[in-house]
């Protein structure tokens, strides 16, 4: 900690000392003496804390800071996350964070050329016309700071390495750049942040694609993520549409919202739900929605449907050429031998054997 003397005069040899009121915080050595300081002049007295590990990394302390030295006195609270929050790509994948790929081909994870470490991250091998972008999002508490490394190798002026914070572009670099640091102040909230390697429309020079290692994030927290199900299939039928999808990629939701037409219709459980309040010749939209704890996912693809009088079918439920024995239990009380017997279906007996709607039954036995 920097202890300044912006007065005219000396001051005489002090003493300093460093409280916290966070939690999980301990101080192992909070007082430090300082000698006299010259006028404009500067001492630097040093601390000793531990976080505890079961404090989450990002995690804001605030530190307070006292000197005083004779008659003069300063104080200063600082505000600090516990942890370094770093991508550098040391797993070999995409994995530590939620990247998101976008533009024509993913951004990879290489081994060779890294700024730190053995990996490194390398855009897509694109071609003219086409980008490769890499996005994650960090909701930041409070204003911080981000840093990473790029380097890059490109057609100069034409093919762009470029940084994006919430769409805006900060910055682009083309030609050949060595590993650099570039650093950017985030305001407080949702920060989308992007890079993206941009091809013009002819014209390769040197590697031709650009590196990004060693990102710092600031203290900030990724969202959390709540996928959504997934191949939604919708499939009409008479005065009934018959939705089905499949469980998120990862994660497990609660339950399941139908909309249609953008309407919330029914939370199920399921994987499947059968809309019957729905008119023949009438298109429909529907989604669904995965609801976890903490939140609820994007939709779901949306479908359409229009459920119609479905054309008759013809269906044969037996042969009708069994026979009975002396006496067989029915509805239809027999006795003796009957060639023919007659069986009495219920609609829940037809519906369970697929059928719906208006049917011609061209033959029924058993
Ligand atoms: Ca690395
Ligand atoms: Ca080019």
């Amino acid at each position: 900690m920097p202890i300044f003397n912006e007065g005219g005069a000396a001051s005489p040899n002090g003493t300093a000392t460093l409280t916290s009121p966070t939690t999980g915080i301990m101080i192992n050595s909070g007082s430090a003496n300082f000698s006299a300081i010259a006028a404009n002049g500067s001492r630097t007295v040093s601390f000793s804390i531990t976080a505890s590990a079961s404090m989450s990394i990002g995690t804001l302390v605030t530190l307070n800071f006292n000197a005083s030295a004779g008659a003069y006195t300063a104080t200063k609270t600082e505000t600090m996350p516990v942890g370094l929050i770093l991508e550098d790509f040391e797993s070999g994948n995409f994995t530590s964070f939620p990247w998101i790929m976008t533009g024509n081909l993913p951004w990879t994870v290489v081994n060779t050329g890294a700024y730190e470490g053995t990996y490194t991250a390398k855009s897509g091998t694109i071609s003219h016309n086409q980008t490769s972008t890499m996005s994650t999002t960090r909701i930041l508490s409070s204003p911080g700071t981000i840093s990473f490394r790029y380097k890059v190798s490109s057609e100069s002026g034409y093919d762009y390495l470029r940084f994006y914070v919430d769409g805006v572009q900060q910055n682009q670099w083309s030609g050949t750049v060595d590993w650099t640091e570039a650093t950017y102040n985030l305001a407080a909230g949702t920060r989308e942040l992007s890079w993206t390697y941009y091809k013009d429309g002819s014209v390769s020079s040197g590697s031709d694609c650009a590196w990004i290692d060693y990102i710092v994030f600031p203290a900030s927290t990724a969202p959390s993520a709540f996928y959504p199900p997934q191949d939604l299939t919708a499939s009409p039928g008479n005065q009934r549409v018959v939705l089905s999808w499949q469980a998120p990629v990862s994660g497990t939701p609660n339950g399941y919202k139908v909309f249609r037409n953008n309407n919330l219709l029914s939370t199920v459980n399921n994987l499947s739900y059968t809309d019957t309040a729905v008119t023949n010749g009438v298109t429909y939209n529907y989604h669904i929605v995965a609801v976890y704890s903490g939140g609820e996912s994007d939709p779901s693809n949306t479908v359409s449907a229009t459920p119609s009088i479905v054309t008759p079918v013809v269906i044969t439920i037996g042969s009708g050429t069994a026979s009975t024995s002396t006496s067989d239990g029915s509805p239809i009380n027999l006795y003796y031998k009957s060639l023919h017997g007659q069986s009495v279906y219920t609609a829940a007996e037809l519906n369970a054997a697929g059928i719906f709607g208006p049917v011609e039954i061209a033959q029924i036995g058993f």
